[in-house]
């Protein structure tokens, strides 16, 4: 737990000022006032002047005279072929859409960089992980897997994590998820894990969400998905924000160093802010109030200058260590807890610039986990080697070109030369005559390098062709088991609700009672809890695993409770205010939240504001009906007696501070809204917290988190 001197120090002036400093070569100097790149007499992109308006023209450079009337015959007559103007500018935008990532589609994506603390030069040739104090500029997405583009922010789903780092020898990319372990173990099941999550082609529905019959049948006929069921129901994959979650780089890759030798490595993002997730209602809630929730609260944090930062850690591990496992690290559906293998920190991933365009940056952006650099090469996992086939194909459909590598985005920033020419949408224009090798003609072309280039490790191969799965991958359970028992007792409960939940949805009833099944063989213990929650009358089916499960050690490393977080700095506190409100306790909570590095937002029942007990008027950032509890970390309410008596009958009012209860948050009060509390139903426990006197106990309070042992009686505890 941070102590309030770090909470302090940290305040996000000081943070800015910091990161300020550490900014590298951004492509695009957006301190220009008017933010917009325009292109110069010889076609070259350069940043407006002020006072350099550009004119309008057609994409064919043509000074455009009127963009607002189509050419016509006569004031009310038809509208002519010959208007080359609004031609281009319907087909322009005719063809705007690009297709949605068939996975993955939702994303939020910000600028940032990666700063080396804990050279590797011993194990990896690779300067991005040998040359301490090199910053590596990196683009940075966030995703949902399994909804659109248009969904909502908060399903319960995993996070892709993706990181592309530009380094001096070229792009390296983790695709990773917030999760580090996967559903399947061989990519051949990909598509239908795909089409058995999205949406159920015969209906068009349910959007973004799993608890459907397709998902759980699939699930239900395919136990290698139980440790990562146990992830996806758990507090995982609802996470409270993208600054608040990891990421992992799911498989073992190799490091290989100067003399040969090759490590395994797995690659961990961990938050500075600590892992946070939101209650279930408080998701669906949030998916109505806010569908961009995550997209925003990131947006702004860069903005506010609040850059969010993880640290890289690395699981290192030889192949002696790897044969002593007591499972298969090549198989993607198991981890080494940190508990076996500790993380070694090698470095922080900063966020310091949002994308200056969504389409462009984010949307644009093609990862790929083939994409690696010298001195970093695959293990053989299956999985992987079935998603470096993957990504470029999909590129290829999605971006619809050979040469999506010179999208700005996705272009290295270190020289790049090859003999690969012409395709569609060519951009670069090369004037070279040789575009091959070997050649005489052209000595000075580019040429590959034994020294510098990349090289595979020479890992042994032999076997006979076969479609078979190892018998070491063969233990679906132990680590599902492993993973239940690891988590504190509020993270059980969810894990059993989450599973009511979705069970619930599903409309077949052997789906419902094969997964009995299944949770059973997880533990016994955890197939009761879910049949009782279900009410399921009859006997739970029995499932016979391939291996049975055994008890390994418990992993508090799994479990986000389990971990400090610091829960003030970079959270949000939603105020409701109403006339009257005590000037002096709203100033203290400023205060003090600000020095804690947490935002204020002001909510009232008119966007206009209320007048404050001084007589001065405080606006408000968010009207009453659209600023529910849901949105914020904790919540405070102060308003004067006459203004608490109208507060009490808006049921948004008394909504906002009974789902602040139920979602188990600090509640801070100014003792004459005491009516409204208790309409409400909110019952007096340590953390609701009077703040006429001050905001001080109120950020203390804050910082233990949510009042986890008010839960069973909110909701039902199955
Ligand atoms: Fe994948 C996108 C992560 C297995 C095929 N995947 C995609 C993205 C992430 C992941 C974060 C979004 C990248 C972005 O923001 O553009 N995927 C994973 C992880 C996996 C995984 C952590 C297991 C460890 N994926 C996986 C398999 C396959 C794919 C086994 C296919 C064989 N994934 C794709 C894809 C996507 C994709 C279809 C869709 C859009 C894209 O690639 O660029 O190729």
């Amino acid at each position: 737990m941070a102590t309030k001197n770090d909470s302090v120090k940290n305040t996000l002036a000081a943070k800015a000022a910091k990161q300020k400093a550490d900014a590298v070569d951004p492509r695009v100097d957006l301190a220009n006032p008017l933010g917009r790149m325009v292109r110069g007499v010889g076609g070259e992109l350069h940043q407006q002047a002020e006072g350099d308006q550009p004119l309008l023209t057609t994409n064919m450079g043509i000074p455009i005279s009127d963009d607002h009337n189509s050419l016509r015959a006569g004031p009310r007559g038809s509208v002519l072929l010959e208007d080359f103007v609004l031609r281009e500018k319907i087909f322009h935008f005719d063809h705007e859409r690009i297709p949605e990532r068939v996975v993955h589609a939702r994303g939020l994506g910000a600028h940032g960089f990666f700063e080396l603390t804990d050279s590797l030069a011993d194990k990896t040739t690779a300067k991005v992980l040998g040359e301490v104090g090199e910053k590596t500029p990196v683009f940075v997405r966030f995703s949902t897997v399994a909804g659109n583009k248009g969904s909502a922010d908060l399903p319960r789903d995993v996070r892709g994590f993706a990181v592309k780092f530009y380094t001096k020898e070229g792009n390296w990319d983790i695709v990773g998820n917030n999760i580090p372990v996967f559903f399947i173990h061989d990519a051949i099941k990909f598509p239908d894990l795909a089409h058995a999550v999205k949406e159920e082609p015969d209906r068009g529905w349910p959007q973004a969400a799993s608890a459907h019959d397709t998902f759980w049948d699939w699930i239900a006929c395919t136990p290698e998905a139980m440790h990562m069921i146990m992830w996806t129901m758990s507090d995982r994959a609802i996470p409270r924000s993208t600054r608040m979650i990891q990421g992992f780089g799911v498989h073992s890759f190799r490091l290989v160093a100067a003399d040969g030798t090759s490590t395994f490595v797995k690659f961990h993002f961990t938050p500075k802010l600590g892992m946070q997730s939101v209650v279930w209602d408080e998701a669906v809630k949030i998916n109505g109030a806010d569908p961009d929730f995550h997209r925003r609260d990131l947006w702004e944090a860069i903005d506010n200058g609040d850059f969010p930062e993880w640290e890289l850690g690395v699981q290192l591990f030889t192949q002696e260590e790897a044969d002593a496992l007591p499972f298969d690290h090549l198989d993607a559906t198991k981890l080494i807890p940190e508990e076996l293998i500790p993380l070694r920190t090698i470095g922080r991933l900063v966020l310091d610039r949002n994308a200056a365009n969504v389409f462009d940056e984010t949307e644009q952006v093609a990862y790929s986990t083939a994409n690696i650099v010298p001195g970093i090469d695959f293990s053989d996992d299956p999985l992987l080697h079935g998603r470096n086939f993957s990504y470029l194909d999909t590129q290829l459909k999605r971006l619809g070109s050979t040469n999506f590598h010179q999208i700005p985005i996705n272009t290295p920033k270190c020289p790049f030369a090859n003999m690969q020419r012409e395709g569609h949408m060519q951009t670069i224009v090369h004037p070279q005559r040789v575009t091959y090798t070997p050649s005489l003609l052209d000595p000075a072309g580019p040429r590959e390098s034994a020294e510098r280039g990349f090289r595979t490790f020479p890992s042994p191969m032999d076997g006979t062709k076969v479609r078979a799965r190892p018998e070491s991958f063969a233990d679906h359970y132990s680590q599902a088991r492993q993973f239940f028992l690891s988590q504190t007792e509020p993270e059980q409960n969810h894990i059993v609700a989450a599973l009511v939940f979705e069970l619930s949805k599903v409309e077949t009833l052997f789906i419902r009672s094969t997964m009995l099944g299944h949770l059973s063989v997880i533990l016994p213990e955890l197939g009761e809890r879910v049949a009782t929650g279900l009410g399921y009358v009859g006997d739970i089916p029995v499932i016979t695993p391939a291996v049975e499960p055994t008890d390994m050690p418990l992993a508090p490393s799994l479990s986000i409770l389990a971990r400090p977080a610091p829960l003030v700095f970079g959270r949000k506190v939603g105020v409701l205010l109403g006339d009257g409100a005590d000037a002096n306790a709203l100033a203290s909570l400023e205060n003090v939240l600000g020095e804690s590095g947490a935002t204020l937002k002001v909510i009232c029942p008119k966007v206009g504001g209320v007048t404050l007990s001084d007589g001065s008027l405080r606006a408000a950032e968010h009207q009453l009906q659209g600023g529910p509890s849901v949105l914020f970390d904790a919540v405070v309410v102060l308003a004067g007696a006459d203004a608490v008596a109208r507060l009490v009958n808006d049921a948004a009012a008394v909504a906002f501070v009974h789902d602040a209860f139920s979602h188990l948050k600090v509640i801070g009060y100014g003792t004459a809204a005491q009516p409204l509390l208790d309409k409400a139903g909110v019952v007096a426990d340590d953390a609701v917290v009077a703040v006429d006197a001050g905001g001080a106990v109120f950020v203390d309070r804050m910082a233990a988190g949510r009042r986890w042992d008010r839960e069973p009686s909110v909701r039902p505890v199955y």
